[in-house]
């Protein structure tokens, strides 16, 4: 269903582009002859320039047409009789099979949308099938478009992948790996070099800029239509946002103020900045938001001052429509770096002090009742500072930076056993994420590409990495 419509999207967005610069010259000499005064000029013109036996038809036709119908012909109707005769052509019939009903029903739509497309399409009224086929073909990239026909099933998964480079600027690809491969589909290109993306829930997907200060909201499940876009305090460092209920909640790492947007986005503030004492600087730190569940979200506080620990980390639960903060969770340790939501609700939150010091931890935090457990699995036991991490079958699969600030991606087995999975020279982990029974992880270099194991063998990569666009991957999130 979302092949079909975005094909006719494609289709209509192609229409006045491609017609346009198609053909010129040929489609402005063959004026629609929908007035009477004009079909003898028009007619006398097509015999000029066209071939004898199209205009002989066009002239019968036309005339007789306008005839019959006072001239009242209605130029959308007739644009769209016109797709149904060109799609008839055996060419496209050929190329586009099943699909020309759908061509059909793109090229009628722009019929009806689209003055420029309309008259170019009626511009091509009476030529022959060995002249329109061809024009149709090249000027709606039916090649393209019914061609290269993508596998016709639901994807094993999707996911969202920012792919940058640093330096150029930053994609924002939606990716479904099939049962037979993989396919990658643009959402957003930005000249922005410290851009992310984050899932809002659902199938929406929030780009945060950080080099302009924009939000802007996608829909993966309309091919990465945007929905808003909002400017931001520029140099605030927006790093998370939530949909909860019909607000969003948007953390930032500079400044005091968790800023919330109603359903018109017009924006209300939380100042965060008195929940840790200790953190003298004023300035909380919110790093990551998730959906704390009955109209709550959770803000993880990371408590830094001068980029260093400074003690407890927090959970500031707020209240999101009365924008108030509910309570505040103290976390056995600082820093939390990354986290992962089972699907018991309960969330395993990686506190990871500092950075090169090997004496964080993986907790779990039941929201339900606040109860904490310790020591899921150490820093020490993996080696390095805990980047990102997700649940395997048989343990977890761990994204660190080493002491020697090189990063690799570990399994760690259920007993607690270390398997180094992937460590390469210049190696470069992004994250990993865990959706629908499989585990990704991004790499940059050595190769760059995707990752995909099976959440019951955590250790071998199936299969190559998924390579796609020019920009090496740097962070993958399943669309759950
Ligand atoms: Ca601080
Ligand atoms: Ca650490």
């Amino acid at each position: 269903m979302m092949k079909t419509t975005a094909r006719v999207l494609a289709l209509l967005l192609l229409v006045s582009a491609t017609i346009a610069c198609g053909d010129d010259d040929s489609n402005n000499d063959t004026a629609p002859n929908n007035d009477t005064g004009n079909n003898d000029v028009n007619n006398d013109q097509n015999n000029d320039q066209n071939n004898d036996v199209n205009n002989d038809e066009n002239n019968d036709e036309n005339n007789d047409e306008n005839n019959d119908e006072n001239n009242d012909v209605d130029p959308v109707a007739e644009c769209q009789a016109q797709c149904e005769v060109v799609a008839a052509c055996q060419d496209i019939v050929d190329l586009c099979g099943d699909l020309v009903p759908q061509v059909v029903a793109g090229c009628q739509q722009a019929c009806e949308e689209s003055e420029d497309a309309r008259g170019q399409i009626n511009a091509t009224i009476g030529l022959e099938c060995s002249v329109v086929a061809p024009l149709a073909i090249n000027g709606f990239e039916l090649e393209e478009l019914c061609g290269d026909e993508p596998p016709d099933e639901e994807p094993i998964f999707s996911g969202v992948v920012t792919l940058s480079d640093f330096a150029t600027g930053t994609d924002i690809a939606l990716y479904h790996e099939l049962e037979d491969g993989f396919e990658a589909i643009g959402l957003l290109n930005s000249e922005g070099t410290d851009v992310v993306a984050r899932s809002t829930g659902g199938t929406e997907v929030a780009v945060l800029d950080r080099t302009s200060a924009t939000l802007t909201l996608l829909d993966t499940a309309d091919e990465g239509v945007t929905r808003t876009e909002i400017s931001l305090e520029a140099g605030s460092n927006p790093q998370d946002i939530r949909r909860i209920g019909d607000h969003y909640v948007l953390a930032s790492l500079q400044g005091t103020d968790l800023i919330i947007f109603d359903a018109e986005f017009t924006q209300s503030t939380l100042d965060l900045s008195g929940v840790n004492a200790d953190d003298t600087d004023g300035n909380p730190e919110m790093y990551a938001i998730f959906d704390f569940g009955e109209g709550k979200a959770g803000v993880l506080l990371q408590n830094l001052t001068n980029f260093a620990s400074v003690g407890s980390s927090y959970i500031a639960v707020v209240d999101v429509a009365t924008g108030t903060l509910d309570r505040a969770v103290e976390l056995p340790g600082g820093n939390p770096f990354s986290f992962f939501v089972q699907e018991d609700g309960v969330i395993l939150i990686a506190l990871i002090e500092n950075f090169s010091d090997q004496t964080g931890q993986v907790i779990a935090y039941d929201p339900s009742d606040d109860s904490i457990t310790e020591d899921i699995f150490t820093e020490e036991a993996v080696g390095g500072d805990i980047n990102s991490f997700a649940p395997a079958d048989d343990g977890f699969l761990v994204a660190i930076s080493t002491p020697e600030f090189t990063t690799s991606l570990v399994h760690l087995s259920g007993d607690g056993e270390l398997t180094e999975v992937l460590a390469t020279a210049g190696f470069d982990v992004g994250n990993v994420d865990r959706v629908n029974g499989f585990l990704v992880a991004t790499t940059a270099e050595d190769p760059a590409g995707l990752l995909v194991f099976d959440v019951a063998d955590a250790t071998t990569p199936l299969g190559e990495p998924r390579s796609f666009f020019e920009l090496p991957p740097r962070a993958f999130f399943g669309l759950k």
